[in-house]
């Protein structure tokens, strides 16, 4: 008995080795758990459902035939592939989840999330978020040629990777009251998530109170995963 969590995977067809890492993985781990969540940045960028990209119908073949299969998949977007829509999750028989949720593992309450909402000290990536999460703008968005949008994307991930590199480490973490916040909000003892890229069960004790806090890694060399089963909860790497 194992429910697997994965994030930050940033599939795209200029990197075939992550897609062929999470192909495997599909195959030799998640066939046999009892769900996978994905928490978000599955792909690189993520431009609209209608993107004719082949490796999209890939995963979301491989994805289907799974789900077909009796396994139960679920995803939580991530700041890259936030328009990933009902089509796309409908391809790849994927239940879409809000970007909190609380799910009951074996008797443990979990929150998950992406993690960028924990983020509050990085006021320009906020100030960001606000404004592209805005219906009116997504759907004007979608409604551009698909050239133009690949433009947009193009443009919005340069001026990010520069914005990254003028911050500091400790801006682009989590801001631990914001995760206290959200753990009390949600009345839960612990949290996955990934975004931040720094994979790690981080171990907090308030008012005698223990918060465990599991973060994914980023899928750059090799995958990492989170494994939780009746008895435990474990942060795993492996080897495309
Ligand atoms: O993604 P990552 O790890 O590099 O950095 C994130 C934050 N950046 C983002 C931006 C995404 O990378 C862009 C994704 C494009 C998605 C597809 C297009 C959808 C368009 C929809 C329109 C309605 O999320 C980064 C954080 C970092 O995580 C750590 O938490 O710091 O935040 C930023 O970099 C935000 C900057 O501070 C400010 C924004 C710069 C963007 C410039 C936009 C220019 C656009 C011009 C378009 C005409
Ligand atoms: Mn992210």
């Amino acid at each position: 008995m194992a429910t697997l969590f994965i994030a930050d995977l940033h599939l795209c067809v200029e990197e075939p080795a992550i897609t062929a890492g999470f192909l495997r993985f599909l195959a030799r781990e998640a066939g046999s758990a009892d769900a996978l969540y994905i928490l978000g940045d599955l792909f690189e960028a993520w431009i609209g459902d209608d993107d004719p990209n082949p490796l999209h119908r890939e995963v979301a073949d491989t994805l289907r035939a799974l789900a077909l299969h009796g396994l139960p998949i679920y995803f939580i977007h991530g700041n890259r592939d936030f328009l990933l829509g009902g089509r796309f999750a409908r391809e790849s028989g994927m239940h879409l989840l809000p970007q909190e949720q609380v799910v009951d593992l074996y008797g443990r309450r979990i929150l998950i999330m992406h993690g960028d909402t924990l983020c509050t000290d990085d006021i320009g990536y906020q100030a960001f978020r606000a404004r592209v999460n805005q219906r009116w703008l997504q759907k004007l968005f979608l409604s551009l040629p698909l050239f133009i949008r690949r433009r947009i994307a193009a443009r919005m991930r340069a001026g990010s990777k520069m914005a990254n590199s003028e911050k500091t480490q400790a801006i682009m973490d989590v801001n631990q009251q914001a995760v206290i916040d959200a753990m009390e909000k949600n009345r839960v003892q612990w949290l996955i998530h990934g975004h931040t890229h720094r994979p790690a069960i981080h171990r907090l004790e308030i008012n005698e109170q223990i918060y465990q806090r599991a973060v994914l890694g980023a899928w750059h060399q090799r995958g990492s995963m989170i494994k939780v089963t009746p008895q435990d909860i474990e942060l795993l790497e492996f080897p495309f």
